[in-house]
């Protein structure tokens, strides 16, 4: 035996102790005591159905990234990055136990420098966002307006989207007051087309060069850096004061639309007026719209704090639960269409300014075409993280107009992606490539991933029989539309069908109901009342002197201030009923239902509590005074919180079924402990706590037997939306009926100064 041998088969007999266990792969698995602590390699546990990982074409075609081992933790052996097999990853290279480390280490070296490395920038805003993957099913009924494939009837197209806040960072929570990102990227046969949208149909600015402007003013003060993923301080409102054009967008910030209930419950909007070009070249104007399957709907504000502090996931968490429940989210796309006219206006609305919306009474939005998310990532970096979207992608049949805020997001975008992904290759990441063939002539550059052949990477050639070839105009090239260009002079200037700042503000605010124009009343006093400059709260008075007296005189009341002159004297407009949340009932899907117990439920009632509302497509959870087993060891049933760990913020109804009487025993938190030293109840104070935000925020309550007694304790029984029912079964349908509305809306409190 040499010595080379020798050390091979100690190594050997190291590496694999227990010659027993079989080696993945072929090899059927071994099957493991009880608990087995992972001491010897065994096969990974399996992705979850809806995490199969990004696209792996690389742009030359080749399959990359499906061998487990490059995946994921799948591989038998650790290895370093070039592939040797390392014996120990836990301890560093050093003279000796109690001795110095050695600069020798490549192992730590590697480890510790690719993780100094494991951040790229984030976002310089929509820093915050969640992903899914899923499917676009085109109708046909864009066919006469757009050639593009993706809206043919039935064609399906992969799609991947990203929802997102804007001023917050990375880890900022999902509850701030603020715009939400509504980023499309359609992976379809033509190459990749993004629409890269809002849940608000109109932006602060006109003109693209404000954009630093208006994100420096909203983003956190340079000196403190605070406040973090917020609008309510002086230099936001400062500029939106001063720039007039801001506030239309500032009202949807106020409104309830600013802080959505769900991702799933939001509206998308491509905010510009785009141009579609049909199959014979006919040219229409279009603004595009996401219309969720479940309406519309919001959290209240007190409701936003709670998540923020609670649960400042809740977004992200809402999105992928659903996903894996299978309660699919589902959008149906539409469109607005205009006559593509010289002078782009319709009925005095400037087509082409960004802070205007035609209301969908005057232009009905046609659908064309439903989105389906059905597959969450599988890794949030390589999917989330990295994919970068672009006004640009366009495919023939889709282009843009000369919006002026359009104009400027088609430098920005491939702009931002130089930094943030590191060079110019960001579109053969997994989740960038297209799914179309790319063909292109670009090379080398940071990461560069592609192995290209050929010699002649210029057009034209002849050394590779000049490929790749020019597309023939009937083979379908993109072509952008040759719209004509008015003759005009090089200068600064929008035009003047720009100058009108209020009037659509103002068409928004009559268009809410009299609870929701409460909430934009109360969102304006909390974020001035957060200002420190008084000639800043002054001036934003009056702005909303201009979008409305009753509003204006509200929010100085709140302040404590007088109403000064207003900016311009309200416009007579007329209301849009479409932009109100309110009045429609909605599907109920992945709707959740709290049921709240005492330490003694009724097993059988509860048992079938839950089984009316599975049945219904909704998601029950159980909460009981503590963790484990609930109405016996052998019912089945666990508490999915407690009462240490529930609040009424994710539940969008509740029904009590057992009393939850007081105890003295601290042991289950500190809320109990401190509740026994305060005013004495015969109730938990934590369940009552529970029962009493709920009905506070407005959502439906039924109790049955003694939960009925318990909603007489905390003081909610009698009032509209809370029932008590004889049967949990029968409860559960009371809750389905009340719950389409989204809110037991007459239980908010209006002043009737609002009304109108
Ligand atoms: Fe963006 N925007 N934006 N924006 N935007 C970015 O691109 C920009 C605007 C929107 O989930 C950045 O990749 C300029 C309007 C979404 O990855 C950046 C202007 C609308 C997302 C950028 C606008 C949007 C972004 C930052 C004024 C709605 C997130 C990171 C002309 C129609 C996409 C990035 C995602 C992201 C620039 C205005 C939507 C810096 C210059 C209007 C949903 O390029």
């Amino acid at each position: 035996t040499t010595p080379l041998e020798a050390a091979a088969r100690k190594v050997d007999a190291m590496s694999s102790a227990d010659q027993s266990q079989p080696k993945i792969p072929g090899a059927p698995a071994p099957q493991p005591p009880a608990v087995e602590e992972p001491t010897t390699p065994a096969p990974p546990l399996d992705p979850k159905p809806d995490q199969k990982g990004p696209a792996t074409v690389s742009p030359t075609g080749q399959q990359t990234g499906t061998d487990p081992a490059q995946v994921a933790q799948g591989g038998e052996f650790l290895t370093t990055a070039h592939g040797a097999r390392l014996k120990d990853t836990d301890h560093t290279l050093r003279a000796g136990p109690r001795g110095p480390a050695l600069l020798q280490d490549h192992h730590f070296r590697e480890k510790i420098s690719h993780f100094d490395h494991e951040r790229i920038p984030e976002r310089v805003v929509h820093a915050r966002g969640a992903g899914a993957h899923g499917v676009f099913t085109g109708y046909g009924t864009a066919a006469k307006i757009s050639q593009a494939g993706v809206f043919a009837k039935d064609k399906e197209t992969e799609v991947f989207v990203r929802f997102s806040t804007v001023l917050g960072s990375r880890g900022s929570g999902d509850l701030a007051r603020d715009t939400r990102g509504f980023a499309t990227k359609f992976y379809t046969d033509e190459g990749t087309w993004d629409l890269v949208g809002n849940n608000m149909p109109v932006f602060f600015i006109q003109d693209a060069i404000k954009f630093p402007d208006v994100v420096h003013a909203a983003k956190p003060h340079p000196d403190r850096e605070i406040p973090q993923a917020q609008s309510a301080h002086d230099t936001f409102w400062d500029f939106v004061s001063l720039h007039t054009e801001a506030q239309h967008h500032t009202i949807w910030n106020m409104s309830d639309r600013g802080i959505p209930r769900s991702y799933r419950m939001m509206e998308g909007f491509g905010v510009h007026t785009f141009r579609l070009i049909g199959p014979d070249g006919s040219t229409s104007l279009v603004k595009f719209h996401w219309k969720p399957k479940l309406g519309v709907h919001s959290v209240t504000w007190e409701e936003a704090q709670l998540i923020n502090g609670a649960d400042p996931d809740f977004h992200r968490r809402d999105l992928a639960d659903a996903i894996e429940a299978g309660a699919y989210p589902e959008w149906e796309l539409g469109v607005q269409v205009f006559e593509d006219t010289e002078d782009q206006m319709f009925q005095g609305i400037d087509l082409l300014d960004p802070t205007k919306l035609v209301p969908e009474e005057l232009v009905p939005v046609e659908p064309i075409g439903k989105m389906v998310l059905n597959r969450n990532p599988s890794n949030y970096f390589a999917e989330t993280e990295q994919v970068a979207f672009n006004p640009n992608n366009l495919v023939p049949g889709i282009d843009v107009t000369n919006d002026p805020l359009l104009q400027g997001r088609l430098f920005s975008y491939l702009d931002t992606q130089l930094s943030r992904l590191g060079g110019p290759n960001w579109t053969q990441l997994p989740i960038n490539r297209p799914h179309a063939a790319v063909n292109d002539m670009l090379r080398d550059g940071m990461h560069q991933t592609a192995v290209h052949r050929g010699v002649a990477p210029y057009h034209p050639n002849s050394l590779d029989g000049n490929n790749p070839f020019p597309t023939p105009a009937d083979d379908r090239p993109f072509i952008d539309h040759p719209a004509p260009v008015a003759a005009s002079v090089k200068e600064r200037e929008l035009a003047a069908s720009f100058e009108d700042h209020f009037s659509h503000a103002r068409l928004f605010y009559l268009s809410l109901s009299e609870v929701e124009r409460e909430h934009v009343a109360q969102a304006y006093t909390f974020e001035l009342g957060k200002c420190y400059e008084q000639n800043i709260r002054e001036r934003q008075l009056r702005c909303l002197g201009a979008i409305d007296t009753g509003l204006a005189q509200q929010v100085a009341a709140g302040l404590g201030m007088p109403v000064p002159e207003p900016e311009e004297a309200p416009a007579d407009v007329q209301p849009s009923p479409a932009l109100s949340q309110v009045g429609q009932e909605w599907p109920l899907d992945g709707r959740q239902i709290g049921l709240l117990v005492g330490p003694d439920p009724d097993a059988g009632q509860l048992a079938s509590a839950v089984q009316a509302i599975d049945g219904a497509g909704l998601v029950p959870l159980i909460i009981a005074p503590q963790g484990g087993p609930v109405g016996g060891a052998d019912s089945g049933l666990v508490a999915q919180r407690t009462y240490l760990t529930a609040r009424s913020i994710e539940f969008d109804a509740l029904l009590v079924l057992s009393p939850a009487p007081a105890g003295d025993d601290a042991a289950h938190g500190l809320d109990a402990k401190a509740a026994a030293a305060g005013p004495r109840t015969d109730v938990d104070p934590r369940a009552a706590l529970l029962v009493q935000e709920v009905w506070r925020q407005a959502k439906a309550i039924a109790g049955v037997g003694g939960g009925t007694d318990m909603l007489q304790e905390a003081g909610v029984a009698d009032s509209a939306g809370v029932v008590s029912v004889g049967d949990a079964a029968a409860a559960v349908q009371e809750l389905l009926g009340l719950m389409p509305a989204h809110r037991v809306w007459e239980r908010f409190p209006t002043t009737g100064r609002l009304s109108g």
